[in-house]
């Protein structure tokens, strides 16, 4: 199967982690939106990653489907997100504080890069900016309570998408994080590319 995306994008980068995590191969297309749009046309019409291809040629889209589908492929001892109960609903919340500050993230982005300065309205940028770090916030909080991941004994979708958006956030939007410290967050950073080689495997790469 092809990953198609820049390990840039947090989004097309949590489905890597999760995949080698789980041991499942795949084929990376390194393609970018900004610069490859007629390439990853080819595979997604939206132009918008990550975009999986399965081996019989059916197009995945959106990270969290994405991620579903191969959660329930791998099995119950692979699983990343747990099938039921309070520890499946802590996980889900958790991711979705994570992805709600990746969406935040790249709308900022988006908005301070690709637009003419004289555009930019910057009350609505800095509103997002600021939700951002609220988002943050809930998951520095909760990592600070845990016992080392997340959520239970072992690496969940919250520990990768924690890691992974906020590694992005402070790549793209460097000036929020000056005095905005994430101790906790980056314990568990640490602990995660200690025990997986899948993060630094995919490191982002701004170009
Ligand atoms: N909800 C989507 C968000 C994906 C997303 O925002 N992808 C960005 C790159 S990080 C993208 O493709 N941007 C180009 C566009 O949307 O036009 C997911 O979870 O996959």
């Amino acid at each position: 199967m092809k990953l198609i995306g820049r390990f840039m994008s947090p989004f097309t980068r949590r489905v890597a982690v999760s995949l080698k995590i789980q041991g499942l191969d795949f084929e990376h297309l390194d393609l970018s939106t900004a610069t490859e749009a007629d390439e990853i046309r080819k595979y997604n019409p939206m132009v918008r990653v990550p975009t999986v291809v399965l081996d019989d040629g059916e197009t995945l889209i959106d990270s969290d489907a994405i991620l579903d589908w191969f959660d329930e492929q791998s099995g119950p001892d692979k699983r990343l997100i747990p099938e039921k109960g309070e520890a499946r609903r802590n996980v889900l919340q958790l991711v979705s504080w994570a992805t709600a500050a990746g969406d935040k993230t790249v709308i900022a982005f988006y908005e301070r890069t690709r637009r003419p300065e004289e555009m930019v309205y910057l009350p609505s940028v800095e509103g997002a900016e600021g939700q951002l770090l609220e988002a943050f916030g809930v998951l520095e909080t909760a990592v600070s309570k845990s016992s080392g991941w997340l959520v239970g004994d072992r690496i969940t979708q919250a520990d990768i998408s924690a890691i992974v958006f906020l590694q992005f956030s402070r790549i793209v939007l460097p000036h929020l994080f000056g005095d905005r410290a994430f101790p906790a967050l980056d314990v568990l950073r640490e602990r995660a590319y200690v025990a997986y080689p899948a993060f630094a495997e995919t490191d982002p790469q701004p170009s």
